[in-house]
């Protein structure tokens, strides 16, 4: 049976728009944890991480919050760590995004320790590939892709030691939509495999996915990074960064069901909810809907 370990993070010191720090809290009401348990898991919710408030200060050296959001990633880091030490699957409640670089440089550093291959899915309608210099905010949360492949600052790039926590081919990006120009050039340079929605336009999202997880196998732990601004913003209004032109809730079931289909799934990070700006808590009823998919509920038995 997977034993799943629900690790709140509620903090939105990484994002300019406040509300993604009841992100947790909004997931637990929509009843993330029965809806898991109903799927045969056995689920554990340790709580929310503490850290610093936020101080809504503006870019000192190119970042907003840059202290803040160095401690809320060490205890994400520390909190996903030990969840998989423990032989547990973490779910990260987010939370901004920027709380990837810690829940991935933990899962990095634990596959590394045990000779597995990481493979992470990025689904966004972002690239989170700035860094302090292509940045137009400071925002850390437009950054944390970078952080991952080793550009940004030590403090957050080397969380799980000196090396980066990703190469650029172990990253995959899926519903990207808006990417700045900067940013662009940079996602170009370091070859990371993007999948934006043009591509799912012309291919569909099954090509999409089959090609995304073509170099999965029996020993790669798979990551999926969800945002879920990557939704389309008609079905997932809570959110700080809407992007119009989607994935369709069809699409992204697919998405999740082939995920789930891949056998490969260890981590899983769903991040950016932000309750503030929902409506009857519609985008978490939303999120445990495809996360239930992730785990594996299907219509019917399939083959
Ligand atoms: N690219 C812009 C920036 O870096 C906007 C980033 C918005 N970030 C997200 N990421 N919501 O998913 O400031
Ligand atoms: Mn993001
Ligand atoms: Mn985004
Ligand atoms: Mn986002």
């Amino acid at each position: 049976m997977t034993e799943l370990t629900l690790i709140g993070a509620p903090t939105d010191v990484g994002a300019s728009v406040l509300g993604a720090s009841m992100g947790p809290d909004a997931l637990r009401i929509a009843g993330i944890a029965r809806a898991l348990q109903g799927l045969g898991l056995a689920v554990q919710d340790l709580g929310n991480l503490s850290g610093p408030g936020n101080p809504q200060a503006a870019p000192q050296g190119g970042f907003r919050h840059l202290v803040e959001v160095t401690r809320w990633n060490e205890a994400v880091f520390a909190a996903t760590l030990s969840a998989l030490q423990a032989g547990r699957l973490p779910l990260l409640m987010g939370g901004d995004h920027c709380l990837a670089i810690g829940s991935i440089s933990a899962v990095a550093r634990h596959c590394s320790a045990r000779g597995r291959r990481l493979k992470v899915l990025w689904f966004d309608a972002h690239a989170d590939a700035n860094t302090p210099a292509s940045s137009p905010s400071g925002n850390l949360h437009g950054m944390p892709v970078a952080c991952l492949l080793g550009h940004g600052p030590a403090q957050l790039t080397q969380l799980a030691g000196a090396a980066a926590a990703l190469q650029a081919q172990q990253i995959t990006l899926v519903g990207v939509r808006s990417v700045d120009a900067t940013e662009k050039s940079f996602v170009n340079t370091l070859g990371i495999e993007v999948y934006d929605m043009r591509s799912i336009d012309e291919l569909g999202m099954r090509a999409v996915m089959q090609a995304a997880l073509a170099d999965v196998d029996e020993n790669t732990h798979l990551h999926l990074s969800f945002d879920m601004d990557g939704l389309d913003p008609t079905i997932a209004p809570g959110v700080g960064t809407p992007v119009r032109g989607g994935p369709t809730y069809r699409e992204t079931q697919l998405f999740m069901e082939m995920l789930a289909d891949s056998g490969a799934l260890g981590s899983v990070d769903i991040m950016e909810l932000n309750p503030a700006l929902d409506l009857r808590n519609q985008t978490a009823e939303l999120a445990v809907d495809l996360l239930e998919s992730l785990f594996g509920k299907s219509t019917l038995m399939r083959a």
